[in-house]
């Protein structure tokens, strides 16, 4: 295999002086405001790191991907690369028409002709290029629930480089890391992909291939968008600079990569050594289950382990970028090294600790030994995700009005506050309705309104380590599971039915509303002329009747207890 010439690779970017009129120009045209997946494959298309696509895929361009990874011209490319829109905007478009790319405060990065306007088969595009058509796997998920319904095709012309202002010393362009590499004689370069902390595995096995290929290494890894779930690039990038210090002066460097992920396992493998080969790289590390989605809804891998590894051999020779396998190294205790899995003879003593049990071991604050990661690693990791009972967390009461929903989660916030250690909110019905929604009713619009603001705030509390007492009505299941969904992104979600019947509420109608509202002088009062869904699956189900309110606050505490969020020092 020839060693890639380092020479430039084509960019969509006009020059600065033309860049300055086109941006002038470009503000009268109708413009797209881009989501953060098309900004980052805006950036890749302007860069190179795409190349040789020349702007977002015609229709034609798309099938050929879709149907066989080939463009209408023949030319390998696995992922399709569209600009998806809501029906509204592709319907003021017309064919041959200029449109604006602008980023999400309204800078225009890119002019875009629009030749081709189509609605995508998006159950095709999902069985051909991810495999399946499951919202388990996330690009499809993405692909069904948050892409528009129409794709405009068409090149582009750049305007400039999105805009970042983290770790900008560690971004570089392909035409930027050729250059790198040229001006220090880096002939061979195997680049490693990733979207995780690296721990020392992998420092050994990234080292060992860099070895096996003579290259120099390229450290790689994604900070576009990962699969949902995964560390945070901040995070990441400051574990990657740490690692960056033991390999050996001068074999190894780093570079950020604003790719947005698909996830489709054997497609993506080829897609990212088409990048690399782009990037200047003429090596590419490519393990078991290389971007694997995880499962699908039956429980099953949507791809085998090795499907990866069989497509890009099978086109490694035309994408110009030679694959290197991954090594699967365990650590071997008796004599204290990583060792490829494949080269130890049986019976020997090996550990390794799996990604679930090293999450795990996060959540609960346990011991992660020194032959497992570097202790710098683990600190930043500690940092971002301290264990549970240093998270934040949201205890969401729901139940009728004048069920007790107030007077526990009073109770709650007081024992909480007791105890110490993190800031805790209140957002009661009542509170939230005076501050946040004063000029909201109680349709259901209103009420799943008032509800998500609640769940925002929450949701901000929960991620900046604090605790959240909610304790509205929210008498509807789908806007509680939304909620649920915000808030589990940064901590745990604690949903109290406070089952206190509608018979007893009236009964006791500390507020007189009952009564109000039986005689029709308040509408859609919940429990009367409004519904509320009883919720089928809380954490915790409380009666109120017959049992004291500290009891009530006292159950959901041993509920926290049992879930880890708090503990003892
Ligand atoms: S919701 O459905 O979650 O948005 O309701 P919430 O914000 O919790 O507000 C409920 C409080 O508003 C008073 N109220 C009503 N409740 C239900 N239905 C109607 N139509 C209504 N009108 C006013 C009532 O006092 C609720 O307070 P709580 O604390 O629940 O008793």
């Amino acid at each position: 295999m020839q060693n890639a010439p380092l020479n430039p690779v084509p960019e969509l970017y006009v020059s600065y002086e033309s860049a300055q009129k086109l941006k002038v120009e470009a503000a009268d045209l109708v413009s797209w405001d881009l989501t953060p997946r098309q900004i980052c494959d805006l950036e890749l298309l302007m860069n190179g790191g795409f190349n040789p696509l020349k702007g977002f895929l015609s229709e034609e361009d798309y099938d050929g991907v879709v149907e066989n990874m080939r463009l209408a011209d023949g030319g390998l490319w696995p992922m399709p690369i569209n600009l998806d829109v809501s029906e509204d905007f592709a319907a003021s478009i017309e064919a041959g028409q200029d449109i604006a790319l602008r980023d999400q405060e309204g800078v225009i990065l890119a002019t875009m002709t629009v030749t081709d306007n189509w609605v995508p088969n998006k159950a095709r595009e999902a069985e051909k290029v991810f495999g399946a058509d499951d919202d388990a796997h996330p690009a499809v998920n993405y692909l069904h629930n948050h892409a528009g319904k129409v794709y405009l095709g068409g090149p582009v012309t750049g305007i400039q480089q999105p805009v970042h202002y983290d770790f900008r010393a560690r971004r570089d362009t392909p035409n930027e890391l050729r250059a790198y590499f040229r001006k220090l004689g880096w002939r061979r370069i195997v680049a490693f992909q990733t979207r995780n902390p690296l721990h020392r595995a992998h420092q050994e096995l990234t080292f060992r291939a860099a070895k096996e290929a003579q290259a120099n290494l390229l450290i790689h890894p994604v900070v576009g968008m990962t699969k949902p779930g995964d560390v945070d690039h901040f995070t990441r990038v400051r574990c990657y600079e740490a690692v960056l210090d033991k390999y050996p002066a001068s074999t190894t460097t780093m570079s950020l990569l604003p790719l947005a992920m698909r996830m489709a396992g054997p497609r993506e493998a080829v897609w990212h050594g088409l990048i690399r080969a782009n990037y200047g790289c003429t090596h590419f590390i490519v393990g078991r289950d290389h971007a694997g989605p995880g499962k699908n809804s039956a429980g099953e891998d949507f791809y085998g382990p090795y499907d990866a590894q069989d497509l890009f051999r099978e086109h490694q020779e035309e994408m110009g970028i030679e694959m290197v396998d991954f090594k699967h190294m365990v650590w071997v205790e008796d004599r204290a090294q990583y060792e490829p899995a494949d080269e130890i003879e049986e019976g020997t003593k090996v550990l390794n600790i799996s990604g679930t049990e090293l999450r795990r071991r996060l959540a609960e604050g346990l011991d992660i030994p020194e032959w497992f990661s570097f202790p710098e690693v683990v600190k930043e990791l500690r940092r971002t995700k301290p264990p549970r009972s240093k998270q934040g967390f949201t205890v969401f009461f729901t139940g009728f009005s004048g069920s007790g929903k107030s007077t526990i989660a009073n109770a709650l916030m007081v024992k909480l506050m007791e105890m110490g250690g993190r800031p805790v909110t209140l957002l009661d019905g009542d509170i939230v309705r005076k501050n946040l929604s004063s000029e909201l009713g109680f349709s259901k619009e209103h009420r799943d309104l008032n509800i998500r603001r609640i769940g925002y705030v929450a949701s901000e509390i929960t991620k900046n380590g604090g605790i959240a007492i909610c304790a509205p009505i929210a008498p509807y299941a789908t806007t509680r599971r939304a909620v649920r969904e915000d808030i589990e992104e940064f901590g745990a979600f604690i949903e109290v039915h406070v089952a206190t019947s509608i018979e007893e509420c009236e009964k006791r109608d500390r507020k007189g509303l009952y009564k109000l509202a039986r005689e029709g002088k308040i509408k859609e009062f919940t429990g009367i002329s409004d519904p509320y869904d009883v919720p089928a699956n809380p954490e915790i189900r409380v009666e109120t009747e017959n049992v004291d309110v500290d009891n009530c606050a006292h159950q959901v505490i041993l509920k926290l207890e049992q879930m880890g969020l708090i503990a003892g020092e």
